[in-house]
């Protein structure tokens, strides 16, 4: 198999499961255009139940021919008004859903609050029988947040930054892709695990988007994606205006500023009329923006707004990634984590109703352990989304696995104690905490037009968790990594179990082989955020984080003595943010611990590969050797990360290792000691990611 159908493939149930089934005589979808998500859902359950169950269905569009053995679907209205009784049907929210299979499954009713929800419906309802679950269900589903997006970061040159899949499936070669099938593909993956929205190209933006012919690529991307309930927006470069319509100034406050924005957008509503927004990425790592024009963050974002405003209910999505990324003489002083407060908290309610600041989980950039963005306590009338990131960045680019599902509920269930009330953070998110209207979630994404969409099979749960979660932020990583695994692999226990286990144990591996103790992950911070190279962090201004000299390791964040960043937590969840993780403790004592989780987390990292040999014969071949290889690959790069972070930190200190293994290397018989034939002796760097810092290559430097 190739992975292109994720978790729907609708694998067949055995004859003794799938037996026990009711059989049904129809599929009543209440709604008669075909490019409606309601008809979409009545040709998926369709599709989906011949695949699992082997029974085939026809699809009728009346629901007063009702007879007892049918499935039907439609939206509330559409149910109400065919005559349908919708009394027993508790309240649902925007995109929320009613999934009532009647007494002995004879009849299935999933009647959706809009069409979206419908669809969701259908796909639940799916799901559950490719698991094998036939029990009744009467339950009404609410999405816990309206904004529930995902971030593509695709260039229109076709490629994708911090992509590790292939070239993007919206663009090529300047121009949208004139093939629409794998952007109907995906939608069909987003809209079954509730994601609403997709903006298609990366938030470093290129005015280019705005040719004619790409608005009428857009439309068309809008035209594949919209039977699946799936909306798009796009990211904006912010100097449009002067780099692209030809005028002196792109200044948020210049009227004829204004003027070509409000005209640009009603042309992209005529292509999209239903675009979802735009997101902007301004005075961040180059970009230009209000700052640029002394103007504030907030006349930038509601510019934008404005231009919005008269055609529906697009928002823009204004990204808190705003930081210093200069080097500079107080770079030693400079904390990186305090940027967003720093440039956000005070334009707090100045920002218009239909903006909403969309502000990355932590308050560094992705990394294996942060706390929570401060910034998320920190504005009250202005509506905050968080931003999660699937694609694996600092986090193995899907060389390496890391399952993201438990990293994100710590940040979610984290209680920010806000004017010392309750303040979990999916409770901020979802609006409830302070009386949001709309805010949510979104996530960087980097599918591709591999088959595997992101470039190793396993991954691909994190994309699956984030729709669970920012539907449900209760969701357990558990239940979730169970569930994908029963509909992406089969329902064997020895399969559910095997990628349950290495799945949970991913992150805190990862963690204990890369950074630890919150120092994050030490790669390559130049640029490709890759591979161990704790040495690149300091000393600029993009990574500034392992701070450690012979002395100490780590940075004073006291408002006291230090960065003052421990001030922009509400007292309490300090509290809670110092107690619950490890305290300050001497260099002494971190030092062991930095080697000794090296050693326990690539130690770990090689239990993977043999667990998953377990799997052998129980899936098919093809993705069993794809998984192998890469996770045989991160056992060893695990080795390389283990080494050269412990002995980076050992050449720093010079306090050795208790159990003298750091840089004790007289068992291992180097390659480049070797007679080598068709291999060439080269000179690594950094020094410490090779022992020596010498590796071999082929002669023909391939
Ligand atoms: C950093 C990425 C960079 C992005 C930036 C962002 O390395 O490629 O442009 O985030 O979020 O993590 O804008």
């Amino acid at each position: 198999e190739t992975g292109l159908d994720g978790w729907l493939r609708y694998a067949a149930l055995s004859t003794a499961l799938s037996s026990t089934q009711q059989r049904y005589s129809s599929i009543i979808v209440l709604n008669t255009d075909e490019t409606s998500p309601v008809y979409t859902a009545g040709k998926e359950l369709q599709d989906g139940l011949k695949r699992i169950l082997g029974q085939k269905i026809d699809i009728h569009c009346q629901l007063t021919s009702e007879p007892s053995s049918s499935i039907v679907v439609g939206t509330l209205d559409s149910f109400s008004s065919a005559g349908g009784n919708t009394n027993g049907i508790p309240v649902l929210k925007e995109d929320g859903f009613w999934l009532n299979t009647h007494a002995g499954n004879s009849c299935v009713h999933i009647i959706g609050q809009n069409e979206c929800g419908a669809i969701y419906g259908a796909f639940e309802y799916l799901m559950r029988l490719a698991q094998g679950n036939f029990a009744p269900i009467a339950s009404a589903n609410n999405p816990s947040a309206p904004i529930r997006w995902v971030n593509q970061w695709d260039n229109l040159d076709g490629s994708i930054e911090r992509g590790y899949a292939g070239p993007s499936i919206f663009f090529r070669d300047g121009e949208v892709m004139k093939d629409m099938t794998r952007i109907s593909q995906f939608a069909r993956l987003l809209s079954s695990i509730r994601v609403n929205a997709v903006v298609v190209n990366n938030v470093n933006a290129n005015p280019k988007l705005f040719s004619e012919s790409n608005l009428d690529g857009l439309s068309r991307i809008a035209d594949a994606m919209r039977p699946w309930g799936v909306r798009i927006g796009i990211s904006l470069y912010f100097d449009s205006p002067k780099e692209f319509g030809g005028l002196p100034t792109s200044d948020p406050l210049d009227p004829a500023v204004n003027d070509w924005w409000h005209k640009i957008t009603a042309k992209v509503y005529q292509k999209v009329p239903d675009l979802v927004g735009y997101t902007i990425k301004a005075n961040s790592e180059g970009q230009p923006g209000p700052l640029t024009y002394n103007r504030t963050l907030a006349d930038g974002a509601n510019m934008f707004a404005r231009a919005l405003k008269p055609h529906g209910d697009g928002v823009v999505m204004y990204r808190a990634f705003v930081y210093n990324h200069h080097l500079d003489e107080s770079v030693w002083k400079h904390d990186r984590a305090n940027a967003a407060v720093d440039y956000f908290k005070e334009l707090d309610g100045e920002f218009d109703d239909n903006v909403i600041v969309q502000i990355k989980w932590g308050p560094i950039d992705f990394q294996v352990r942060e706390p929570p963005s401060p910034l998320l306590a920190n504005l009250r009338k202005t509506k905050a989304a968080i931003e999660f990131q699937v694609a694996q960045e600092y986090l193995g680019q899907q060389s390496h696995f890391v399952y993201m599902a438990p990293l994100w509920r710590e940040i979610l269930d984290f209680d920010m104690r806000i004017d010392g009330g309750a303040s979990r953070i999916r409770d901020i998110v979802s609006g409830e905490r302070l009386g949001w209207n709309r805010s949510g979630y979104t996530t960087v994404l980097n599918i591709g037009s591999d088959t595997t969409w992101i470039g190793h099979h396993l991954s691909m749960s994190n994309l699956y968790a984030y729709g669970r979660i920012a539907w449900d932020p209760l969701s357990d990583p558990v239940s979730i990594i169970q569930e994908w695994t029963r509909l992406t692999f089969g329902l064997d226990e020895t399969i559910v179990d095997t990628i349950t286990k290495i799945s949970m144990e991913s992150w805190p591996t990862y963690e204990n082989y890369s950074g630890n103790l919150g120092i994050q992950t030490l790669c390559d911070i130049i640029y490709t955020h890759y591979g161990p190279s704790p040495g690149s962090q300091d000393g600029n201004g993009w990574g500034q984080w392992t701070r450690a000299n012979a002395h100490s390791i780590g940075m004073d964040r006291t408002v006291a003595t230090g960065s003052g960043n421990s001030g922009q937590y509400p007292p309490r969840s300090l509290q809670d943010l110092r107690t619950s993780n490890r305290p300050l403790i001497t260099f002494f004592s971190v030092i062991q611990h930095f080697y000794d989780a090296h050693y326990e987390g690539a130690a770990h990292a090689q239990t993977f590969p043999l667990e998953w040999a377990k799997l052998k014969g129980l899936i098919d071949e093809h993705r069993f050797e794809h998984v192998a290889f890469k996770l045989q690959y991160q056992a060893g790069h695990a080795l390389v990360w283990r080494d050269s972070v412990n002995y980076f930190y050992f050449a720093k200190c010079g306090i050795p290792d208790e159990r003298n293994r750091v840089g004790n290397h007289q068992w291992r018989i180097e390659a480049e000691d070797m007679q080598l034939s068709g291999y060439k002796v080269v000179s690594v760097t950094p020094t410490e990611a090779a022992s020596g810092g010498k590796a071999i290559i082929t002669e023909t430097n391939e």
